[in-house]
């Protein structure tokens, strides 16, 4: 009896020192990676699209609903989200994990903030004064009119579809109701559109943008609201007059995804984009109109020695 389990724990400590990694083979079903409807998140689908191919695995593109996904991901329609934004899909992501059936698959080493702000040129050029503190905009709503806000100052949000009526429920706990109005933008390309005429004009301009993104690289500033506060949010019970949180960037998987494809897994498990790593995949297609696809090329040629260390 003595002897036995001596020999046993001899042979376990054996087996530790000298097995590397050895992995169960992937299946060769497609994992379904998601594209959503902005520049980076769609670039690093194909990005990590790409590293699981060198790694012999069958992938598939699903275009998605960026709120539905989680639910998606829960019942293995999905396999995974790359860019779960804190702010934006924090709460649909912990909504579906608690039902059962996602995992976090870890945190990206970006940072994020997806918040209204507006040009450095607003700023530096004081359009309107004391920016960017919130404060400051109930007195200049006319520097931020357009032809469609009925005199009021607009705050162009992005597409209906990230967040609801986040920002005009926030417009009003802030009592600015009455000076300004939200537009919903039917797409990112439509405010960079919107950003550059305004550039051109040396207009104002308040809009919804995030961090990372490619106008990082060109001093966007974000504009200061009330802090964040677990529960501040009219959703979470709280008059929703905060700004948005100094977020995290998560990965997430359905839960069968490292019994499936363990070495694919263990992969998206270790991968981490920087800041500056994510504005460079929006920037190749925003700065540089890069298909998405020929972006992600460019950027696995480009830093082989990134991701190489994510399937080691
Ligand atoms: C979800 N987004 C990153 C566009 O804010």
């Amino acid at each position: 009896m003595v002897k036995k389990s001596l020999k046993l724990g001899v042979a376990l400590a054996a087996s530790i020192a000298f097995t590397a990694p050895v992995f169960a083979k992937d299946s060769s079903k497609p994992i379904k990676i998601p594209t959503h409807n902005w520049s980076s998140q769609v670039v690093m689908a194909y990005v990590i699209g790409g590293i699981f191919e060198s790694m012999g695995n069958n992938v598939e593109y699903v275009s998605s609903d960026s709120q539905a996904v989680y639910e998606a991901i829960r019942n293995g329609d999905v396999t995974l989200s790359h860019e779960v934004w804190q702010s934006t899909f924090g709460a649909s992501f912990y909504n579906a994990m608690a039902k059962g059936g996602v995992i976090d698959a870890g945190t990206h080493e970006a940072a994020t903030l997806e918040e209204m702000g507006v040009p450095g040129y607003v700023i530096e050029n004081n359009l309107c004064p004391g920016l960017p503190n919130w404060e400051a905009l109930k007195n200049c709503p006319e520097v931020f009119a357009t032809p469609d806000s009925g005199g009021k100052g607009r705050w162009l949000e992005g597409p209906q579809s990230w967040h609801g009526d986040l920002m005009p429920v926030r417009l009003e706990a802030l009592g600015l109701g009455d000076k300004y109005t939200v537009k919903f933008a039917g797409s990112a390309d439509a405010i960079w559109a919107e950003l550059a005429s305004a550039k051109k004009e040396n207009r104002g301009i308040i809009t919804f943008n995030w961090s990372p993104n490619f106008t990082d690289a060109d001093g966007f500033v974000f504009l200061e609201f009330p802090e964040f506060k677990p529960g501040c949010r009219k959703a979470d019970g709280g008059d929703g007059s905060c700004g948005s949180p100094k977020g995290w960037l998560k990965k997430a998987a359905n839960y069968q995804f490292p019994k499936t494809h363990p070495a694919a897994y263990t992969a998206f498990s270790k991968l981490s984009f920087s800041t500056k790593q994510i504005g460079q995949m929006a920037a190749l297609v925003d700065v540089d109109k890069l298909s998405h696809q020929d972006a992600a090329k460019k950027w696995l040629a480009d830093n082989e020695a990134v991701w190489k260390a994510f399937v080691e």
